[in-house]
């Protein structure tokens, strides 16, 4: 991050007494980790500030570390920092117009000003390097706590330093993190990656059911039944779509998976190529260029989105000879 970037974010939250830190619905660990790193960063720089972590709790995630409740009518003047989050639309558990000072940082393609600083880095691998790439070129406090969240994330954003956003700097910041903290990261593993027997069958469907086009396309919609049948639900499919990456027949690969609780479908899309953001725009969803979303009610709109992502398999394929 840019050192007068870096000084402008510091000024702005020493000259606020009390900060509250917000980002998407539905989070991830990167989001949730993120928000935590840096509220315990700020509270242990900066010991006389209110900062609080907010959002709906999410029960898998509780491990982390606990958000907080705010009742904002109580602010005097807050700072709110908005995190993995690039439109204010999705921002959890905050009233986005009362607040006067914002600052956005985020590693997902813009879409909106949310306030006067913006940190989009699209390079980045998830918001939780920006956040260490802050606390270390900074006189924030890293301590093993705050590199346990920053390093979380990054692992889980980055899917292991797999995805094609894992940059160097990455690996200098990691190594500096766990030089620092003496961070015990080969113990993290577990808060990640444990999981029930019955989601390790459900994998087994998938791979047992995808289906493919001519083009390299990999599709699977996923109905209740299913779901229920192994026990899992509507989530669980979006968590397992990156196990899916580096399969030979597959350029991209797309689960649809009904949510019944908000009675629409979710679609989940990957690409080792073609950008596929694109057409996830076209259809209101939106991500980055080779991981990216839709959400429909219709579901006759699953054809189409399947040919449009067929067509840009195609169109690839054809521009670089595979
Ligand atoms: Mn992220």
């Amino acid at each position: 991050m840019d050192k007068g970037l870096i000084k402008k974010i510091i000024k702005q939250i020493k000259s606020h007494n009390d900060i509250v830190i917000a980002r998407h619905i539905s989070p991830d660990p990167d989001a949730i980790c993120s928000q935590l790193a840096l509220r315990d960063s700020i509270r242990k720089t900066f010991p006389h500030k209110n900062v609080y972590a907010v959002g709906a709790t999410v029960s898998k995630f509780k491990k982390f570390g606990q958000l907080d409740k705010i009742d904002e009518t109580k602010l005097n003047n807050p700072l709110l920092i908005v995190l993995d989050l690039p439109n204010i639309l999705r921002i959890d558990g905050v009233d986005f117009v009362s607040y006067k000072d914002v600052i956005k940082i985020d590693h997902h393609p813009f879409e909106e000003k949310m306030g006067e600083i913006e940190v989009v880095d699209e390079k980045a691998c998830s918001t939780c390097e920006l956040i260490g790439d802050l606390i270390i070129n900074s006189k924030m406090v890293l301590d093993e706590e705050v590199a346990k969240n920053i390093f979380l994330g990054i692992v889980s954003d980055s899917d292991r330093f797999l995805l094609s956003y894992t940059r160097k700097e990455v690996f200098k910041l990691v190594y500096e993190m766990v030089k620092k903290t003496n961070l015990d990261f080969q113990n993290l593993y577990p808060m990640l990656y444990e999981r029930p027997l019955a989601e390790v069958k459900f994998h087994g469907y998938l791979a047992e059911n995808i289906k493919l086009t001519e083009h390299g396309l990999g599709y699977l919609i996923i109905d209740m039944d299913v779901l229920k049948k192994y026990g899992v639900d509507s989530a669980t499919p979006s968590n397992m779509i990156n196990d899916f990456n580096y399969i030979k027949e597959l350029l991209v690969w797309v689960f649809v998976t009904y949510d019944e609780r908000n009675e629409l479908y979710k679609f989940n899309i990957r690409s080792r190529g073609p950008i596929v953001n694109e057409v996830a725009a076209k259809y209101n969803g939106g991500g980055h260029k080779f991981a990216c979303g839709i959400k429909t009610t219709d579901k006759r709109e699953i054809e189409n989105v399947l040919k449009d992502l067929d067509k840009v398999c195609k169109k690839f394929k054809e521009e670089n000879n595979c």
